[in-house]
């Protein structure tokens, strides 16, 4: 059991699931959620268009997550979840981007998948501070790994070098480090192939 940091392109990863930082839409956009669109092909939108809307152009509300196929992702499932837009702090920003990580996790174990990788959700066009987000995403991982043996391999992926470390002092900070359960801080996954 451990949470990882990984430095680099998402789409790159052999994991059971990448997590995209979707819209409500689930059509696709910019960023990582264009980056996993174009990696793993039509398909993905294609699957995504079957989604039901529960209202109109919302398949995804702000905070849940939808599972899909991994298409031609090396990943098998990409699971899109959509962090809230940054205001102010005050708007249940925190609370939104903690479900994005607890509900993708729990779906992860109700899939009974063993691995899975986050990119920084909100933390692009959506404006949430990387510093406020990434302790929301070391504080949910290791929580969730105190009580839950699946996924057992859990990666916050950086797209750069200074996210990279701030995911590192994230997770410092949000010890402590659960008995038996000690994870690798900020160890780069050395068994996830690189991207083509
Ligand atoms: N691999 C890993 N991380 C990445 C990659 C990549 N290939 N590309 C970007 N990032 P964003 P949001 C990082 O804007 O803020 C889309 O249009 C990036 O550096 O992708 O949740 C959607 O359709 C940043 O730290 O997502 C929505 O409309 C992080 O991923 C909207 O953007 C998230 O940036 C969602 O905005």
């Amino acid at each position: 059991m451990n949470i990882e940091v990984w430095q680099g392109d998402i789409t790159g990863l052999d994991v059971d699931v990448i997590v995209n930082a979707a819209n409500e839409s689930l059509l696709g956009g910019g960023g990582v959620d264009g980056a996993i669109h174009r990696a793993a092909g039509p398909g993905l939108l294609a699957e995504c268009q079957q989604l039901p809307e529960l209202r109109t152009g919302v398949r995804c509300p702000t905070g849940e997550v939808r599972a899909t196929g991994g298409h031609a992702l090396l990943a098998r499932h990409v699971f899109h979840t959509v962090g809230p837009v940054w205001r102010d702090g005050r708007h249940d920003e925190a609370a939104l981007l903690a479900n994005c990580y607890w509900q993708s996790l729990r779906l992860a174990e109700q899939m009974g998948l063993e691995s899975i990788a986050f990119p920084a959700v909100s933390c692009g066009v959506y404006g949430y501070p990387l510093h406020q987000a990434a302790a929301i995403a070391a504080t949910e991982t290791m929580t969730w790994q105190k009580s839950h043996a699946r996924p057992s391999r859990i990666v916050l992926v950086a797209y750069n070098a200074a996210a990279f470390k701030i995911y590192q002092q994230a997770l410092a900070n949000a010890g402590p480090v659960p008995e038996q359960v000690a994870p690798v801080l900020a160890s780069f996954a050395g068994g996830f192939a690189p991207a083509h």
